[in-house]
């Protein structure tokens, strides 16, 4: 099967319970959700230009003194001057490429925000993840808007209040956009969890400001 027929696009995937497509209010919280936001000829080029280009790196967390290796490639874009620190790491970014720029002018207007980072996640397989955390660092500042952008395999992004428990699970599709807004980012943690299906790669991109 060649890269291009590779990506199903959207149709005939599962929903996803309780997200609707557009603007929704939760406790604490608010999403916009768009599964389609790139088509899906747009999205299989952007899906090969980013595998492709992106200088993705095997980056580590350091925890307790050992080095473990995230399960996941990752790579930072962004403005020369907004260093981002996070799970004990600091990255200088690197310098937009046109595809990002390219991305980034499409969501802006509809984030109805500015965005001077990005942060990138290669899932290789079904056993590359991310756990549960927050976009909450003190660089991103109080309510960040935070615009995940998505290609190539569907993954299912869980979200769980970190009071009352209560989950969301959203299908992350190829082309789809997620923006989260508002409180979100102080009550509801997220994660991609390890998946036992056999899955093909998928790139996720989350644009942020900082400050
Ligand atoms: O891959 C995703 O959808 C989530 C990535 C994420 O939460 C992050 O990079 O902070
Ligand atoms: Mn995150």
């Amino acid at each position: 099967m060649d890269q291009l027929n590779m990506f199903g696009g959207s149709k005939g995937e599962m929903p996803s319970p309780k997200i609707h497509v557009g603007i929704n209010k939760v406790a604490n919280g608010e999403f916009c959700f768009f599964p389609s936001f790139f088509n899906k000829l747009e999205s299989d080029d952007f899906f090969q230009v980013l595998r492709k280009n992106i200088s993705w790196k095997q980056e580590s967390m350091n925890m307790y003194g050992k080095k473990i290796p995230f399960p996941r490639l990752t790579a930072w874009y962004g403005d020369q001057d907004k260093p981002y620190s996070f799970s004990g790491l600091t990255l200088k970014p690197q310098i937009w490429t046109n595809e990002l720029l390219e991305i980034r002018a499409r969501i802006e207007p509809v984030a109805n925000v500015r965005f001077n980072s990005v942060l990138l996640n290669l899932y290789r397989s079904g056993n590359d993840s991310i756990s549960w955390h927050t976009d909450a660092e003190k660089e991103l500042g109080i309510n960040p808007v935070i615009a995940s952008v998505n290609f190539g395999e569907t993954r299912t992004f869980q979200l769980r209040h970190i009071k009352t428990k209560e989950k969301i699970e959203i299908h992350l599709t190829h082309g789809s956009l997620l923006i989260m807004k508002g409180e979100t980012q102080h009550f509801w943690q997220h994660q991609i969890p390890k998946t036992s299906k056999v899955v093909r790669e998928r790139i996720n991109l989350t644009f942020r400001f900082l400050i």
